[in-house]
């Protein structure tokens, strides 16, 4: 009994000790309707005379929202801990904690580039996609979650989700999702819609999202990005109100068809309270599942510091949702950076995050940074990316089932990098040691693995026929891939090049293939004999390219 005794105080100091938490301060999850009431009934149970001290709100205006936030006298405070915890009618109770963001700390800004574009085969994927809308032509949106962007920065532009149903600057919330004035996000800070500028915020928005190919600056991963801003304090219960924001305006989105809320893909966090762990947190937690059944994939960056936090534990990293990537940082010469976190069990896999050019205050616009906050957002960006790429059934799959289809899509994002390395004191040594995957993001390579699993997949490229053609006498087709949309021209010749047939189409997005009718027209040909070899031949702007084929009359 005695051993059991000190076996619990021992487990129980470091947490009543900790700086990071708030002790008085819980998030709770509870289903029925009057928990105020419910609440009341208890504090009359307490024996500290300070029990009855206690304020609790609902996460936002919804009437049966199920997460509430208690703040109770700190002097009761143990006691309802303790009370709560073994309280069957609370789902899930945790206690408050300060964030910390992840550091990004600033480089010589002469050694200026965008190193990592290549590493992680961003040109070669953007042959296939530069981003924007999916296939049925609806927008792709990236939440991010930090403590403030400075929203008027040059390469900003037009990279913003607009809320369809809010009008800015009201004070009412017109689309009466619970929020005011949220036309680009929110801000739960001030719990109002003006977003303001802090650099951490600022920094990871870029890496994830700067405007590409607009002669300014720097490319976000994703050229046409929709970012959904949620701006969040360092303290744990905000960050949460802000996660739940990103489930509702995603379960709008699915619930009205597309003509409410966002399409958010992907939700990035670049900050979290170290050496805690997702025991701990189960409401939090319970948020990445949440979004994830909806097709949010989310993405954490693990703390900056040489840890195994399988061990020492960090929150969210140690959450045990499926629907979520942990990333560490990885430098130019593909090794991951020292300092850097990792563990076998949490820590999913490595992306750049090292001397990363990306946006800054206003006052120098750009800057050099690293750490682990630069690879969350970039592989948001990359998430995003593959949504936009021309996959119809893997689109239909996305709306039809987006909990499976995105757990679908975190499986070929972790397998399809390039496996690197870590240093173990003079040793170089494979980061499959200490991570999930041992891979590094490889965009590209993400992209073929789609079209493996999606058949119908467009890889875009120089205008090429990429199959046979098979031809009856009614009519020929064949797959081609092309990086244009002008018309197509299309020309049948003969051996002799005389030409049998011409016709121009026009360049349907999506489609992979031509199949153009010729009924009657190449039995009637007098040229034509009944068997022979004919050449396809395809001009697209100034682009040419053909094929020969066997022609068979079934005549
Ligand atoms: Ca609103
Ligand atoms: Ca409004
Ligand atoms: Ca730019």
């Amino acid at each position: 009994m005695m051993k059991r005794f000190v076996l619990l105080s021992f487990l129980l100091i470091p947490v009543f000790l900790s700086a990071q938490l708030i002790n008085n301060e819980f998030v709770l999850e509870y289903h029925q309707k009057d928990i105020q009431q419910h609440l009341q009934n208890l504090s009359g149970k307490l024996s500290s005379r300070k029990a009855s001290a206690f304020e609790v709100k609902a996460f936002s205006n919804h009437p049966k929202n199920e997460y509430y936030t208690l703040k109770v006298d700190i002097d009761a405070s143990e006691e309802w801990y303790k009370t709560l915890v073994r309280d069957k009618n609370i789902i899930n109770i945790e206690r408050a904690a300060i964030t910390k963001n992840r550091n990004t700390r600033p480089n010589d800004p002469q050694l200026a580039s965008q190193w990592y574009l290549e590493t992680i085969k961003a040109f070669d994927a953007w042959s296939i996609t530069k981003g924007g809308p999916d296939l049925n032509g609806k927008e792709i949106v990236i939440a991010i979650l930090d403590d403030g962007f400075l929203t008027s920065h040059e390469d900003f532009s037009d990279i913003f989700y607009t809320n369809p149903g809010e009008i800015p600057g009201d004070g009412i919330d017109n689309d009466a999702n619970g929020f005011i004035d949220d036309v680009n996000g929110f801000n739960f800070d001030t719990n109002t819609g003006t977003i303001t500028a802090e650099t951490h915020g600022t920094q990871v928005l870029g890496a994830g999202a700067a405007k590409g190919n607009n002669g300014r600056g720097i490319s976000g991963i994703n050229w046409n990005a929709k970012v959904i801003l949620c701006q969040v304090p360092l303290k744990t219960t905000e960050v949460q109100k802000a996660y739940d924001y990103v489930f509702k305006m995603k379960s709008l989105y699915l619930d009205s068809g597309g003509t409410k809320g966002a399409n958010i893909v992907t939700v990035s966090y670049s900050a979290g309270v170290a050496e805690r762990f997702g025991s701990e947190f189960p409401v939090w937690c319970s948020l990445y599942d949440k979004m994830g059944a909806k097709g949010i994939l989310s993405v954490g960056a693990s703390p900056n510091s040489n840890d195994n936090i399988d061990i020492v534990g960090d929150v969210p990293s140690t959450c045990e949702s499926k629907y979520l990537i942990v990333v560490t940082n990885s430098d130019d010469n593909d090794i991951k950076v020292r300092e850097a976190g990792f563990g076998p069990k949490h820590v999913d896999m490595a992306v750049p995050g090292e001397d990363i050019l990306t946006t800054n205050d206003a006052i120098s616009k750009y800057s050099l940074v690293s750490g682990t906050s630069l690879s969350a957002p970039i592989l948001a960006g990359a998430i995003s990316l593959l949504h936009s790429m021309e996959c119809a059934s893997f689109t239909e799959d996305y709306t039809n089932n987006p909990g499976n289809t995105t757990l679908m899509l975190k499986d070929i994002i972790l397998n399809s990098g390039d496996p690197i390395s870590y240093r173990s004191g003079s040793q170089i040594k494979p980061l499959s040691e200490i991570t999930v995957s041992g891979n590094r993001l490889n965009i590209h390579n993400a992209m073929i693995e789609m079209t493996k699993v999606y058949n119908d997949c467009i890889i875009k490229g120089p205008l090429e026929i990429t199959s046979p053609v098979s031809f009856n006498n009614e009519s020929f087709s064949f797959k081609y891939k092309t990086d244009s949309e002008e018309n197509l021209k299309i020309f049948i010749f003969d051996v002799l090049g005389r030409l049998l047939f011409r016709t121009e189409v026009p360049f349907i997005k999506g489609q992979p293939f031509i199949n153009v009718e010729v009924p009657n027209l190449l039995s009637e040909n007098s040229k034509v004999n009944q068997h022979q070899i004919l050449f396809v031949g395809l001009i697209q702007g100034k682009q040419k390219t053909g094929k020969g084929f066997f022609y068979t009359s079934s005549k």
